[in-house]
Formats: C-alpha cells, structure tokens, sequence
C-alpha cells in the first residue's frame, strides 16, 4: 500500500480507510493533505475489490478547517493561479459511495470535506461549523453551496454568517448528518455501514449515487427521466439477474460486479 505524508490508508475487507493525519494542526487541510486524500481516493476507487470508503480524523478532530498558516500570506492572485483547494472536486466525484465518519471538530474545509461525502456518521462529540467570516473570509470549498442544500438557507446562513458552531444533535436535526453514535462505537459503526454498503452491487452503487448527486442539480422532471434511464440499464447487469433470481430462491444474493 502507497505511503502517504498526511494521511494513513488501510483496506478492511472491501473497505478502504483514509484517516487524516496531521495531529498537531488537528487535521487542518493543506494542499499536500488535498493531494494525498485525492489520490488515496482514486486508488481505491480504481480498484473494484473497494465497495465502501471512510475518511475520518482523530477523537479530537475530523478537519479543523483548511490551513490557515498556509494560507495568510497569499494574494487572490495566487489562489487563482495555484487553483488552491481546487483539487477536492476529483474527491467529491469519485463514484465509490464514501462515508465521513466525524469525531471532534469539523469546521470551514472540515465541514466542507465531510459534505462532499455521501453519509456523514457523527460521534456524539462532534462539532460542525463555517467559521471563516471570523477569518475575514467565506466558505471556499463549497460550504456556501452544499451546506444550503442540506439544511437549508435559513440554518445554513445562521452558521455561516455568525460563524458558530452546531453540535452532533443540532446537526442530526438539520439533515447535516446521517446519524449520531457514542463516539466509542463511530469507527466501528463506520465499518459495519460501510460493509452493508460494500455488499452490493457496484454497478447499482456507482448509479445510486450518480442519479443522487445529478437530481442536486437539476429539475425534477430530468432527475426522473435520468432515473429511469439508469434504471434501465442496470436491467442488463448480471448483478440485476442475480438479485432477483436470489429473492425468488429465498436466498442471499451473490453479487460480481457485473
Ligand atoms: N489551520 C492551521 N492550523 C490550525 C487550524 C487551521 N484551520 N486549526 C487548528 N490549528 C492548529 C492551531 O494553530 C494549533 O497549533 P499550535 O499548537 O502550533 O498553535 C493546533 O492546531 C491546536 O489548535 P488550538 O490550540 O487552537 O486548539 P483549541 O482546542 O484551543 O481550539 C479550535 C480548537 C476551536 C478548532 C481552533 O483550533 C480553531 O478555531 N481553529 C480554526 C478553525 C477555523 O477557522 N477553520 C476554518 C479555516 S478557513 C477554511 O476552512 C476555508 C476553507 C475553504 C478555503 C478554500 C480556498 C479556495
């Protein structure tokens, strides 16, 4: 397995971890972190033994924000032409379903990482926020967009423009996150839901989440149709045949990939 500078990668199973690791700037994201989680991502989604991903940080911290020390110095000039952070989108479209699994703070970059993953799993001590008008700044790497869409303008501006945090509750009730858990059981629960997800089908995996993140963007009327389409498709899988050969026998399907 590749070793990289600011993160740790494992496969459990069909399941590859990234885990964030930068302790002593509670995972702040630098661009070598973009370009280690990127190609930890691509790799794994290369590789069809991965049905799952996690990403996670530490007890303390899943992402305290993009690095600010990195980033003080520099002009909008030089954001511009380093595309800073730009590197994410490659992360956002792997087409492996990806779960953040989050502890501890996820603030500015931080948030923004875990919303570009499909299920975010929270420990009870986690804390979410956008608290870069403190910084004299705004959400750059998409927080002023996905936050809207998953809780919607009112909740999402409240954060964004006073800068607090939410906690796991609060942001279990606003749709931020998919569920909360005893910040013992987070890794745990991350493996098993990753596992569940890992067992099915990859090609109805990648589609699931291609007509997902497609209906975030378009009218409802062309999400449907594009839904059918796909659905379609999967009709010439052998995955499909097995599915429901596997129903009908009262049986556990066996799914290829195929
Ligand atoms: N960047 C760099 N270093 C950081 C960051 C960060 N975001 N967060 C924490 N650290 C460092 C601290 O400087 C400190 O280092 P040192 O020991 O060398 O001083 C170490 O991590 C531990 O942090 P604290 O001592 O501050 O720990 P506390 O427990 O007292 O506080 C907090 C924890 C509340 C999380 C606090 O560290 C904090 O407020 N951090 C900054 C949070 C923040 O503002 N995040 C938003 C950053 S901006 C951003 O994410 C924009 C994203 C999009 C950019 C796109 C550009 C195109």
């Amino acid at each position: 397995m590749t070793e990289y500078e600011t993160i740790l990668t494992e496969t459990r199973g069909r399941v590859g971890w990234i885990t964030l690791n930068r302790p002593d700037a509670l995972n702040a994201l630098n661009t070598q972190v973009c370009r280690d989680v990127v190609a930890a991502a691509s790799a794994f989604d290369a590789d069809e033994a991965i049905g799952a991903i996690v990403v996670t940080g530490s007890e303390r911290a899943f992402a305290a924000g993009a690095d600010i020390k990195e980033m003080e110095s520099k002009s909008g000039l030089d954001m511009v032409m380093s595309d800073h952070f730009g590197g994410w989108a490659h992360f956002a479209a792997v087409r492996t379903p990806v779960i953040a699994a989050v502890s501890g703070y996820a603030l500015g970059g931080g948030c923004e990482l875990a919303m570009m993953c499909d299920i975010i799993l929270a420990a009870d001590t986690a804390k979410f926020g956008q608290p870069e008008i403190n910084l004299g700044v705004i959400p750059g790497m998409g927080g002023s967009q996905r936050l809207v869409r998953a809780v919607g303008y009112y909740k999402a501006a409240d954060l964004i423009l006073t800068g607090r945090m939410m906690d796991a509750a609060e942001a279990e009730r606003s749709g931020l996150v998919s569920r909360v858990v005893p910040a013992a059981d987070l890794l745990a629960e991350a493996q098993k839901t990753a596992e569940t997800i890992a067992s099915k089908s990859l090609p109805s995996l990648y589609a699931a989440k291609a007509v997902l993140d497609a209906g975030l963007e378009t009218s409802l009327a062309e999400g449907l149709r594009l839904e059918r389409q796909v659905f379609a498709g999967l009709f010439d899988t052998e995955d499909q045949k097995e599915g429901m050969a596997a129903f009908r026998e009262k049986r556990a399907p066996e799914f290829e990939g195929r």
